[in-house]
């Protein structure tokens, strides 16, 4: 017999003065009753009364580091992807029950109020996810940490599809207010651009480095909270707003400055505008720049006076704080502790280096060479003189270790050097200037030591080390997909929750007939609820009885895309040349933003939504397939989405995908994977077992060896495979665009250009082609079989556990960061308001 458990367990929350709290809100903010407000207003009513129960915590926690000054990691990162606050915040304060039947007794839906809350989409994808999935784990770890980033006015872009095309929607976030940030002026600092380098001699006779003739502007903190789950910890994402350095006079005019006044307060305007839109891509803007320093500096002025408000002697700040740079965009970090360590607290280059190279650390999340960070000098000096001279230091000291560990090798110098060929490599410093470089992935990893960073490892193998993405089950599982996580915990207890690897207890079910009816028939319903979305937003009917299969991700061509709609087109075929197939239904399901300027990923979202129009609309196809495109994928959909999923699409070029985290959501929610030996994929077999998925194609060593012999020629495929050539030939032939034939030749010519062989096909979509059709082709036969689907499936979410942040935060912590566990006296914990 099973013991019925509740998922969430029972809490001190008071739900009486909860309620009074909301209406309270209400009245105050809008002067309304509950009946007259908006849904918005309800939300916003809601959201305060919760951040007011997270407020005691946030104190007690902050008080509790104040009297036992544990170590504190600083995340530094250019992106968060923090997804809605609300839900969340109720779930990890383990009120979600209570809050609930407080809602309902007022007559309200909180699944309609946790709707009204605009995604924080402070991030482009898998980046700047992570990062947000870290912070849930400290704060649930009980780990004291800071996430550092930019309080952009205008997030990620909000995705509209027009006549099939992606069209960008500006994301104002703000408008409405965010009921659960609170701004910080009190710890306001100065970020200096521009000018020149001075040399001072102060009252004392000591001599340092000024910055004079620059601009500034003031950067404003405004801080999130972040609520550890049932603990009472809660951390701080703290992001910098800017704001022009003085209200400009109009008597200004009179004494010539009025330029400088009018051109500062637009560097503080332009500086947090927009979240550049570019996923492992590097556009090299001067604005770009900007942001990265303007919130390095703010954050790295924040870390070093707390740190001085308790502590005397700024030597030994790496005892007490960690920076980890979350990918090269906050690399000035080192720079800019170089600088204040050296032109303000007037440490020596050695002391101030020494305090630097054990504070800093370094994580790596790709190997695409178009996303490494390289600034022009000329850009670099102008806009950050005295970083830049740093910079030059860092770099001359670095090049003569080179060179005493490999004597007169210039090889090794142009090859590592950090500034070389009129560019400044941020990669280089961050790995020249920290105490550890991490990979995301077992297998990105060690293609970082034996190819993209070889020489690097060679000369510093002690700095290499690796740290496999995980993702919070918190929000994925618990939040996301309820229906499972109360059945996960009738199962096998609630201690998944915090100890996720508790769910490989689930194991002893799979082969139980009644539990795979069970887990089927939250899947089938899951489906349902996705199904009832795509209706409302697609306005396409799917049939939840079909097979889900899923591609969502930001669309770039190393991850394959083009592959996965290419396979649906051969499909299509296949049921027009024989519509009495045996073929089981399946939904093609696909979610994706495409930077802004990239083209080829901009076509592939028309080319989904062409074929959709053609194949959703054949009568011979009759519903066997469907083709949706869910407009504006993002983290609130998302955790819909990968709830409802039967596969899960990972097919990226085998090496390029650096981990992925996709991937581990719906292993969560009980998905096969058809993937590629690519990035966590591996461990994720690892841990399931390859019966239990559907893996394909060339292998990472198959693809580097075609890369370093100049590729591979598509076009041998092309003529000998009638089925291929059918499907490429429908990408020029006008088949799914009858008004303009030609609309997908760059996809094409992408695929085959046979004016250079060794451009065609870069990401080996054709060479994987048959492969891919192959393992398609099993998934189909096996969820015939609703056994041992069902097996496999429950399989996938017993050996989940490894893949929780948790995991990978605890690996941080050990390896890296070494930071002291806070534990809060009991009293504090818990939702008792006094
Ligand atoms: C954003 C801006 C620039 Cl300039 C470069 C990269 C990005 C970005 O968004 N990268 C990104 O999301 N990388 C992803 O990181 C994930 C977390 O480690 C990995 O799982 C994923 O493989 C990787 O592509």
């Amino acid at each position: 017999m099973i013991k019925k458990k509740d998922t969430q367990e029972s809490s001190s929350f008071d739900k009486e003065l909860f309620k009074r709290s909301v209406l309270y809100n209400v009245k105050t903010l809008y002067r309304k009753t509950l009946e007259e407000a908006t849904p918005q207003q309800i939300f916003q009513a809601v959201g305060y009364a919760i951040k007011d129960v997270v407020i005691d915590n946030w104190l007690t926690t902050h008080k509790e580091y104040d009297k036992q000054d544990p170590k504190t990691v600083y995340y530094l990162s250019m992106e968060f992807l923090m997804g809605r606050a609300l839900g969340n915040n109720i779930i990890n304060l383990q009120a979600y029950k209570p809050v609930k039947e407080a809602m309902d007794e007022l007559g309200l839906d909180l699944n309609v109020i946790e709707d009204q809350e605009p995604d924080p989409a402070l991030g482009n994808g898998g980046l700047g996810r992570l990062a947000s999935c870290f912070l849930d784990s400290l704060s649930t770890l009980g780990y004291a940490a800071y996430g550092c980033g930019i309080r952009y006015r205008y997030g990620m872009f909000k995705q509209e599809i027009r006549d099939g095309y992606q069209i960008e929607v500006p994301d104002n976030w703000l408008v409405d207010g965010n009921p659960f940030e609170l701004r910080r002026p009190e710890y306001a600092k100065e970020v200096k651009f521009g000018g020149y380098v001075n040399v001072r001699i102060d009252e004392n006779g000591r001599s340092n480095f000024v910055q004079e003739g620059y601009q500034s502007v003031r950067a404003i903190p405004y801080d999130l909270p972040i609520v550890g789950y049932g603990n009472g910890i809660v951390n701080t994402l703290r992001i910098w707003d800017a704001e022009a350095i003085e209200c400009f006079h109009l008597d200004s005019f009179d004494k010539g400055d009025y330029q400088k006044a009018v051109e500062q307060a637009n560097l503080a305007k332009n500086i947090v505008e927009v979240l550049y839109p570019n996923d492992n891509h590097y556009a090299g803007k001067e604005l770009r720049l900007k942001q990265q320093y303007f919130f390095i500096s703010a954050s790295v002025q924040e870390a070093i006076a707390k740190y001085m408000r308790k502590h005397d002697d700024i030597r030994k700040f790496y005892e007490k704080v960690t920076f980890q740079l979350n990918d090269t965009h906050p690399t000035v970090a080192v720079a800019e502790l170089m600088r204040i360590l050296m032109d303000e607290y007037y440490l020596t280059w050695e002391e101030a280096w020494n305090v630097t190279i054990k504070t800093c650390a370094y994580t790596n999340h790709t190997i695409m060479a178009e996303a490494l960070e390289k600034w022009p000098i000329e850009l670099f000096s102008r806009l950050l003189p005295r970083i830049y001279q740093i910079i030059e230091e860092i770099n001359r000291r670095f090049i003569i270790k080179i060179q005493e560990m490999y004597p007169g090798n210039q090889e090794k110098i142009r090859k590592m050097a950090i500034i070389y060929d009129g560019q400044v490599k941020m990669a280089h410093l961050a790995i020249a200037a920290g105490f550890s470089v991490n990979g995301v992935a077992r297998l990105h990893t060690e293609i970082l030591k034996k190819q993209e960073l070889r020489d690097f490892y060679e000369m510093m193998p002690e700095k290499f080390n690796n740290k496999t993405n995980g993702i919070t089950q918190r929000r994925f599982l618990l939040h996301g997909n309820p229906l499972l996580a109360d059945w996960v915990t009738a199962h096998v207890g609630s201690d998944w929750i915090t100890d996720l690897p508790k769910i490989s207890k689930l194991k002893i079910y799979a082969d139980d007939e009644k539990c795979q009816q069970e887990f089927m028939n939250i899947k089938y319903q899951n489906k349902v609820r996705l199904a009832q979305y795509i209706l409302e937003h697609n306005g396409i009917e799917v049939d939840p009885r079909s097979i889900f299969d899923v591609q969502v991700k930001r669309l770039h061509e190393y991850k394959r895309q083009l592959l996965n709609i290419l396979h649906v087109m051969y499909l299509y075929n296949q049921l027009k040349d024989n519509p009495e197939m045996e073929f089981f239904p399946r939904t093609f399901i696909f979610g994706a933003k495409a930077a802004a300027g990239y083209y080829n990923a901009k076509m592939t979202i028309k080319l989904i939504n062409s074929v959709a129009d053609v194949v959703n609309n054949d009568p011979v196809i009759n519903g066997r397939i469907k083709v949706v495109f869910i407009e504006n994928y993002r983290v609130s959909n998302a955790e819909l989405i990968f709830a409802a999923a039967d596969v899960s699409e990972q097919i990226s070029t085998a090496s390029k995908e650096a981990s992925g985290t996709g991937n581990m959501k719906f292993m969560l929610n009980g998905a096969l994977t058809i993937g590629t030996m690519d990035g966590a994929n591996v461990e994720i077999v690892e841990e399931v077992g390859a019966e239990n998925a559907f893996i394909f194609g060339l292998s990472s060593d198959e693809v580097i060896n075609f890369e370093n012999n100049g590729g591979y020629d598509p076009t041998e495929i092309f003529n000998n495979d009638p089925d291929v050539r059918r499907v490429l030939m429908q990408l020029i032939n006008g088949t799914f665009a009858p008004n303009d034939p030609d609309r997908f030749r760059t996809l094409y010519n992408s695929l085959l250009n046979t004016i250079s062989t060794n451009k065609a096909d870069m990401y080996f979509i054709l060479k994987d082609f048959k492969a891919y059709a192959e393992a398609q082709r099993k998934v189909e036969n096996a969820y015939r079989d609703e056994k041992r689907w069902a097996r496999s499936a429950i399989l996938n979410v017993a050996c989940s556990g490894k893949f929780t942040s948790d995991r990978t935060i605890q690996e941080y912590v050990d390896e890296l960061w070494h930071l002291d566990k806070v534990v809060l006296p009991k009293k504090v914990v818990g939702k008792d308001k006094t």
